[in-house]
């Protein structure tokens, strides 16, 4: 059994200062310490990857084969496909390696959606960050529309063929998928734990039509309006593997809360 992965997911909020405040209530009672069999990971934003980093390694790390790890791992919000050049203003993948991410989101529908990321663009984001040995978080799901004529499976089988028609199968290996309906996004939605059961399921069949062995160890996590009344039931159910949690983790001891009601 692979360990739950819970991610903190900033978006675009924070000030240093705000920052450093959750970052010292996050660490002081060592929740993240006791609770071994849990991965947990942030993603503030970009700019403030160094501070974070460098605030966990001085206060949240272990030793383990003489080399220090950090009990909370980092994600980045986003990426670029290149990954050095002539290309101002963007962000590589070596330069968040360098940074100490481990995580980074690709194809998030706040992406797909305001910077018109396209399946092409992000299979690629895909096969860099791989290049780089970071860990890909391929967000996927549907809309409102597709949700109300029934088309989620549809929605996602396009989404996840689309990376495989491009790079292969292999893009999966070590890749985490990330389903979020982008209806219950930032919203409160309770969304139903059998829908997201079912959507899991089906996408980690979808991937065993291509690699059974791929499709049994990807793990596959849950995103929209989690909050600390939804989110066991939604990780009690057999295909969700971890969370991605937005707003309810902009609030420090919320977000503690649910790491602490998980078993
Ligand atoms: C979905 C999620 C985090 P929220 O985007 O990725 O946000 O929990 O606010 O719906």
């Amino acid at each position: 059994m692979t360990s739950p992965l819970i991610i903190g997911n900033w978006k675009l909020n924070g000030t240093r200062q705000k920052i450093q405040e959750s970052l010292s209530i996050l660490t002081k009672e060592k929740i993240i310490q006791y609770k071994k069999h849990i991965d947990v990971a942030i993603a503030p934003p970009i700019v403030y990857l160094s501070l974070v980093n460098d605030y966990l390694l001085k206060n949240c790390t272990y030793f383990s084969n003489q080399t220090k790890h950090k009990y909370i791992e980092l994600c980045a919000q986003n990426v670029d496909i290149n990954l050095s050049g002539a290309f101002t203003g963007d962000i590589s993948a070596a330069m968040l390696k360098d940074l100490g991410v481990k995580y980074v989101l690709i194809g998030h529908s706040e992406r797909r959606k305001y910077h018109k990321e396209n399946t092409t663009y992000i299979a690629k984001k895909i096969t860099t960050v791989k290049k780089i040995k970071l860990i890909p978080i391929l967000c996927i799901g549907e809309n409102q529309q597709d949700y109300d004529s029934g088309s989620t499976q549809l929605t996602c089988a396009y989404q996840i063929d689309s990376v495989i028609n491009l790079t292969g199968i292999q893009a999966f290996k070590n890749t985490i998928i990330a389903y979020e309906p982008i209806w219950a996004i930032g919203n409160g939605i309770n969304v139903c734990p059998k829908h997201v059961q079912s959507i899991h399921e089906f996408i980690r069949q979808r991937i065993a039509l291509h690699d059974t062995h791929i499709a049994k160890q990807i793990l596959i996590q849950y995103g929209g309006s989690v909050n600390l009344n939804n989110a066991i039931q939604l990780l009690e159910q057999k295909d969700v593997n971890g969370l991605l949690i937005g707003a309810a983790s902009l609030n420090m001891n919320t977000f503690i809360q649910i790491i602490q009601t998980i078993e």
